[in-house]
């Protein structure tokens, strides 16, 4: 059986980590209470991108805490990570799934109310919104849904969702009322100074609105 925490759920941008691995960055945020981790690189070769994965499954096994690849089936499957994470413009669902089976994690991004319904058609394991909230840190974004768009979305949609894109500590509790079941962040911890701490802050936020 498939068992995942999507409350808090980092994804990751090298280029933010102020000089800092991406191991000792992740780790940290692990101890401070996320859930999950996506590896996203935009930039480095498929050997990098095969070994670093493998360095950040080390990290996280004994944690147990799910690795989720973006974009990249086959990395995914050469380190047997937990899952992928795919955008609209990615590899279809469907043939993601074929590659990967049934037992592995399968997220996709929606953009807008029509790619939440045609979501529902899928056998995905959960969506992600985004962005809720401009960010600089991905500015070829579609237009931000903002927490209404969260609201809508999670009405109709029969995955759970998380919502990404600007999240911070002022917000966080806001998506989560607004019906997705956590968050997703990449600066508000990335770039923190003490990616733990930041972690815990964002870990305390969720936990009080969930209860
Ligand atoms: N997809 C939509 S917005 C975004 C991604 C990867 C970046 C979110 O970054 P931040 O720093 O949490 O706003
Ligand atoms: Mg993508």
């Amino acid at each position: 059986m498939k068992s995942f925490d999507l409350s808090l759920y980092l994804v990751t941008d090298r280029s933010l980590a102020l000089d800092r691995s991406l191991e000792y960055v992740v780790e940290e945020a692990v101890q401070g209470g996320i859930s999950m981790v996506q590896l996203r690189e935009k930039d480095c070769t498929t050997k990098e991108f095969y070994e670093l994965a493998m360095r950040l499954k080390k990290v996280l096994e004994p944690y147990h805490v799910p690795l989720i690849i973006n974009d990249r089936v086959d990395i995914a499957l050469a380190c047997d990570a937990e899952g992928v994470h795919i955008g609209q413009s990615d590899m279809p669902y469907a043939i993601a799934r074929k590659l990967l089976g049934k037992e592995k994690i399968i997220g996709l991004s929606v953009e807008n109310l029509q790619d939440a319904i045609d979501a529902n058609a899928f056998d995905i394991d959960y969506i992600g919104i985004s962005p809720v909230f401009n960010t600089a840190t991905k500015t070829d974004t579609a237009t931000a849904l903002g927490l209404e768009g969260v609201h809508d979305i999670t009405q109709i949609s029969r995955h759970p969702a998380v919502g990404i894109g600007g999240i911070h500590p002022s917000n966080a509790g806001d998506i989560i009322t607004a019906g997705a079941v956590g968050i997703s962040v990449v600066s508000a911890i990335m770039s923190a100074v003490s990616p733990r701490d930041a972690a815990s802050q964002l870990r305390s936020i969720i936990d009080k609105v969930r209860s």
